[in-house]
């Protein structure tokens, strides 16, 4: 094991924690070369040719997709597994039901077994990365041990990757240690695990972003949530945006959606023809970290600096800012190529090219029945690629969140907007969100299930307390944002989706920002405040008919009857540690209805 004797890979940092850890490490899992990352571009280039003479990238046709490269995956590992994912704590209490349990002790000794030796005949590298902005209270510093150089060049893509995180290390945050190994992929030995007491994540055995970014949903919701709650402020799966009216007037608004629920898409909306004047700007497309403030309101910042989006479905009609965040630098993972290196996915604005290969490398024969792109197919792009940039993307002080959002896929019950009464309700709302599964994660698709907050699979801790904690949190926010639900996906009996969805749902945005401002009106229903027709900017949309919007409004009591069933599901499984307010919530509700 040595150090790289290469022009690059040679950023030595003087902390003795960090030395003696890497040290460690090396020991353990026996590298060839430390490669010791410093972000810089020349560095990146040189790590892209490395890539290529390995056969890790290919690149793309550099006319059509400048600085485009493509990855194919191992086909059994291409989403999130929430089945080797696992919850390290004391006690199993501290995990609670909703997560798998590890002993620490014992997964440390089972990990330390999987990791010796695993990197011999490889590079290790060291990846500092910051996640959020330069000079921000709210930001972290994480480091990466990797042997997977595709891991290198999508982190460097999605944090702040570099010296700068170096600097960023304080006595009193410290730094969170990964180690990523990506052994031989085999699912027996796939364990994705997290240390909350020791800031600390192992994640061996998938080389797929959500599984060994170790940034994102691993440090960024897991251990940021654990952190967040001993230190009082919280880490959410939420999109940011900025909704800013013809008049100048901005809001900030936190939105949280199930993976694979179109919350890159909303995060980058275009206002219809008929909005003239508005306009909304991306913070985040996926993750918020969000503490109170000075003056009394809670701040949030996008502690990553990419997308790792969805592709599939992303066209210049659905999303014409992902398309231009792809147009360079960018990896495509999984996705369908053609011979002269162009990329394609289902969805995708022009037919399926001829001779492709699709995700597995196989010629795709389109009447096979067989999709060419992987459904969970992404693509890594940096978020300075994105047109509708929010300035304050970059902010060290973050955005103050007017309102929150909910949301879930659901083709029946939930009527396209409704507020809550107040936090409680509102904090209610949230841990009841149910959605449909979809491909982001292993699993069956389709199926309903409860999602609180969108955080089933990224709440580092027990779930009762987390709800707490979000109850808590309105003791420290004095002017706390309003928070309301959405669902997109509503269908008719014939399963046709009722709602347009996309750059129409700007006039949901409206009727939630003047909802802020108090200058919309509302009905009281039994589940929330909602619009009446009479409220919403239908201009330029006459296809939603006072009856099309009786429909995507419509409270069913039987349908809620049995959603209220559903979340008992959720709520007995967690009983012990349920705040019992949201019982009371929940009672409330069924006396209304
Ligand atoms: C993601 C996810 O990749 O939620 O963002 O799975
Ligand atoms: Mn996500």
């Amino acid at each position: 094991m040595t150090p790289t004797t290469e022009k690059f890979g040679n950023l030595r940092p003087t902390n003795p924690a960090i030395l003696e850890w890497v040290t460690h490490t090396a020991s353990l899992t026996q590298p060839d070369v430390i490669f010791w990352c410093d972000g810089s571009e020349a560095e990146k280039n040189y790590l892209l040719e490395q890539s290529i003479q390995q056969n890790i990238l290919q690149p793309l046709n550099q006319t059509k997709w400048p600085g485009g490269y493509y990855h194919r995956s191992h086909p059994n590992d291409v989403a999130r597994v929430e089945q080797c994912t696992y919850i390290c704590t004391e006690t199993a209490e501290e995990a609670g039901p909703t997560n798998n349990w590890a002993d620490p002790k014992e997964m440390y000794q089972k990990l330390y077994g999987l990791l010796k030796g695993s990197m011999r005949g490889r590079t290790m590298f060291v990846v500092p990365y910051l996640m959020g902005p330069p000079g921000s209270p709210l930001s972290k510093v994480g480091i990466e041990l990797t042997d997977s150089l595709y891991v290198v060049l999508n982190m460097r893509i999605m944090t702040r990757m570099g010296e700068v995180a170096y600097r960023h290390i304080t006595e009193e945050n410290g730094f969170n240690r990964g180690t990523h190994s990506t052994l031989d992929c085999h699912p027996e030995r796939r364990f994705i695990c997290h240390f909350p007491a020791d800031n600390a994540i192992i994640s061996v055995g998938s080389g797929y972003g959500g599984n060994a970014l170790l940034g994102k949903k691993c440090l960024a919701l897991r251990i940021g949530s654990a952190l967040g709650r001993r230190w009082g402020w919280m880490a959410e799966h939420m999109l940011l945006l900025c909704v800013e009216s013809p008049e100048g007037e901005k809001s900030y608004i936190a939105a949280a959606f199930p993976s694979a629920c179109g919350k890159t898409n909303f995060a980058m909306l275009i206002p219809p023809k008929s909005f003239e004047g508005w306009k909304i700007t991306t913070v985040g497309d996926d993750i918020a970290w969000m503490r109170p403030g000075p003056n009394g309101r809670l701040y949030a910042i996008n502690p990553e600096s990419g997308y790792f989006g969805v592709v599939p479905g992303t066209n210049m009609q659905s999303n014409p800012n992902a398309m231009r965040s792809m147009e360079k630098d960018t990896l495509f993972t999984n996705v369908a190529i053609t011979p002269d290196g162009d990329v394609w996915w289902e969805g995708k604005d022009n037919p399926p090219p001829k001779d492709l290969l699709d995700w597995k490398g196989n010629p795709w024969d389109p009447k096979s029945g067989e999709k060419a792109a992987h459904p969970n197919s992404r693509f890594t792009a940096p978020m300075y690629n994105n047109p509708v940039l929010a300035k304050e993307a970059d902010s060290p002080k973050g955005v103050p969140i007017d309102a929150i959002i909910f949301g879930g896929r659901r083709a029946t019950t939930m009527p396209l907007v409704f507020e809550a009464f107040n936090w409680t309700h509102g904090v209610y709302i949230g841990a009841t969100v149910g959605s449909e599964t979809t491909a982001a994660a292993v699993g069956v698709m389709g199926q309903v299930r409860r999602d609180p907050m969108a955080m089933l699979p990224f709440c580092g801790y027990n779930m009762g307390s987390y709800f707490r904690h979000w109850l808590n949190m309105r003791h420290h926010i004095a002017i706390l944002p309003r928070i309301f639900h959405v669902n997109w996906f509503r269908k008719d009996t014939e399963g046709n989706f009722l709602w347009p969805g996309f750059g129409e749902n700007m006039r949901v945005l409206k009727w939630i920002v003047q909802r802020c401002k108090n200058t919309i009106g509302a009905i009281e229903a039994p589940i929330g405040w909602m619009p009446r027709y009479q409220d919403l900017d239908w201009k330029g949309l006459p296809e939603i008919t006072p009856e099309k919007f009786a429909q995507l409004m419509k409270i069913d009591t039987k349908e809620w009857l049995h959603e209220l069933m559903l979340q008992d599901e959720l709520f007995m499984k967690i009983y012990t540690t349920l705040p019992k307010e949201l019982v009371y919530q929940r009672e409330l509700l069924i006396a209304r209805l």
